[in-house]
């Protein structure tokens, strides 16, 4: 499977946020950060970057640059808010998340090309789902991996849309600065300059012992980024977060056997998560909302990961036994926390996880290429 990861990042985040919740403001430069002499700018509308306003300036400079422009202090609890709806639809769109700030993360898209017409369109689809939700517009970079992803984000600014393909990535870079390598900051930039290395492309046909001689440690990561390669992978912030997936039912459920078939199709999608996130988890969670609106949820910790549908399930079935079904059944759920990486699990019991290993590997494979809808199970 091709590797496609996406990288988004709000267009001005603070200053658009500002616009958007006070229309007034809509076309106006726009300068967001602290307001005593010795404050500085934390970002500003584009209609103030004309001016030369940036990130990080003192803010008596882009008083001096832009007087005409709004002073606002931020608030950063609502910029938090905008944020939080914002990774709520980067989950909606992948299981693989990693965010960066609190504007900006990574995507693993890889495989939902098959299902979404293009890697391009679910460019357009993230991007459109940013600007019904929050009102926002967002720039978009995809490649084949994070490095790629993230310039191809900045590429075209704002409200931009760029898909870098891998055939295409050392011509791209050759020319440009080697500034636009992640990491690489002004003192980095000198040493490189002793060596007479500018571009991105010298990088590429430098010797690698005279990289090290500039970069350290680095050099070898260094090198490869420069060719356009980069396998970091996207990684879930799994410690905070437990994965999970709800369902509110058009009708209420009544009987067992609709129960059953629910928790079950939930817990399929919970482990189609897990396992693409890479992580397995211990302790499984069943939530429970009654016609009644009243909720319950109810947890049990297993002796080992889980990350099997078949073990999610025969947890989340422990769970319903000890649940009262007094009434109508309005919403389930299921999830699973205390979240770590797979690979750092030592497997037990060998044969049996074989086992569940390639039945559910079969079932992944068809959920990456077709939608998680295409597969359901019956026990
Ligand atoms: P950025 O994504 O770096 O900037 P931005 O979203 O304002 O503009 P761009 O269109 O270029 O992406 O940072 C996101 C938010 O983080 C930004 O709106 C304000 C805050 N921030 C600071 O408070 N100080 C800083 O120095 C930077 C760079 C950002
Ligand atoms: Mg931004």
């Amino acid at each position: 499977m091709r590797r496609w990861i996406m990288h988004v990042d709000m267009d001005a985040f603070f200053a658009s946020v500002e616009q958007f919740d006070n229309p007034d403001l809509m076309g106006l430069p726009v300068i967001v950060g602290g307001q005593s002499d010795r404050g500085v700018v934390s970002t500003c509308s584009y209609e103030a970057r004309v001016y030369g306003v940036h990130s990080a300036m003192p803010m008596m400079e882009a008083r001096r640059l832009c007087p005409q422009a709004v002073f606002l202090p931020g608030r950063m609890k609502r910029y938090q808010e905008v944020s939080r709806e914002i990774m709520t639809i980067f989950d909606s769109f992948s299981p693989l998340v990693e965010q960066l700030s609190v504007d900006e993360a990574f995507l693993d898209i890889s495989g939902m090309e098959l299902l979404a017409g293009s890697e391009r369109d679910i460019g357009f689809k993230v991007k459109r789902s940013i600007k019904e939700k929050t009102g926002l517009t967002a720039s978009v970079g995809i490649a084949p991996n994070k490095f790629l992803a993230k310039l191809a984000s900045d590429m075209q600014k704002p409200d931009g849309l760029v898909v870098i393909r891998a055939e295409e990535a050392e011509v791209m870079l050759k020319p440009m600065s080697v500034r636009r390598i992640f990491g690489i900051g002004r003192s980095a930039e000198k040493s490189l300059l002793q060596f007479g290395i500018e571009t991105i492309g010298q990088i590429a046909d430098a010797d690698l012992g005279i990289l090290r001689k500039a970069l350290g440690n680095n050099a070898a990561l260094v090198k490869q980024l420069a060719h356009g390669l980069d396998d970091r992978p996207v990684v879930n912030d799994y410690a905070a977060k437990s994965i999970g997936k709800e369902c509110t039912f058009e009708q209420d459920l009544h009987t067992e056997d609709e129960r059953r078939h629910a928790v079950l199709d939930l817990c399929g999608r919970v482990g189609w998560r897990l396992r693409r996130s890479g992580v397995v988890g211990y302790t499984v969670t069943l939530k429970v909302k009654f016609a009644s609106f009243k909720i319950i949820t109810r947890s049990i910790t297993a002796e080992g990961p889980v990350a099997y549908d078949e073990e999610i399930f025969a947890l989340a079935q422990k769970l319903m036994q000890s649940v009262k079904w007094s009434e109508g059944v309005r919403l389930l759920g299921v999830s699973v926390a205390h979240l770590e990486p797979a690979n750092a699990v030592p497997v037990l019991n060998f044969s049996e996880d074989e086992r569940l290993g390639k039945r559910n590997q079969a079932v992944d494979i068809l959920k990456a290429k077709f939608g998680e809808d295409i597969i359901k199970r019956g026990f």
